[in-house]
């Protein structure tokens, strides 16, 4: 049998680590030196555990923020998305804060189905001082959130975590592909 596909939604403010991350899902071995700031979005593909994914990576600087949602609702309209994959610099907690409100803004927006995981990212947990998991959780609020979620602390510099969290969405995009759900 073929592999399954599915889309990816990767969105954090600018310098969080998202394409360093993503580098490092699609080729954890590989060193991750180099990485290109994103401008506006691109787009990826990579393969994990039977399913190809296509990814949309969402610049985070602020003037294409708006970007987040409008690209979210046209690809769930349209494509459908199977997860949104949040980034946050855990070692800037006042960012983590702007994060949060960013995240508020797509939480509201009805068009984007609340059957979607999210995957968050806590990155940049090698920094010294960097908040812990929990700090994070809780400025993020995730307590409260409706939805299926799971938070990672990692490190995209040196690969801590983040094939776990890709693994952790992978589960759940299968059983949402062969439950027809999506
Ligand atoms: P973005 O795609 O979210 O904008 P990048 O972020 O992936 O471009 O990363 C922004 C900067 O953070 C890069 O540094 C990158 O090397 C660094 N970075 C990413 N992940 C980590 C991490 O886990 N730990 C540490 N210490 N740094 C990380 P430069 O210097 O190239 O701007």
């Amino acid at each position: 049998m073929g592999n399954s596909s599915a889309k990816l939604l990767l969105i954090g403010l600018d310098n969080a680590g998202k394409s360093t991350i993503l580098a490092r899902i699609m080729e954890p071995d590989e060193s991750v030196n180099g990485i290109t700031p994103t401008i506006g979005y691109k787009k990826d593909k990579f393969t994990r555990d039977g399913v190809d994914y296509y990814v949309l990576d969402m610049s985070g600087e602020s003037k294409y923020r708006d970007l987040w949602q409008s690209n979210a609702t046209t690809i769930d309209d349209k494509d459908k998305i199977h997860g949104i994959i949040f980034v946050v610099d855990s070692s800037d907690k006042m960012r983590i804060r702007v994060a949060k409100s960013e995240l508020d803004l797509i939480l509201e927006n009805r068009s984007i189905s609340n059957q979607i995981p999210f995957l968050f990212y806590a990155n940049k947990c090698d920094i010294k001082g960097a908040c812990t998991l929990e700090e994070v959780q809780d400025i993020l609020d995730l307590k409260n959130l409706k939805r299926e979620y799971q938070i990672v602390s990692c490190s995209g510099l040196t690969g801590k975590g983040v094939q776990e969290g890709i693994q952790w969405l992978t589960g759940l995009v299968k059983l949402m592909i062969e439950s027809g759900s999506r």
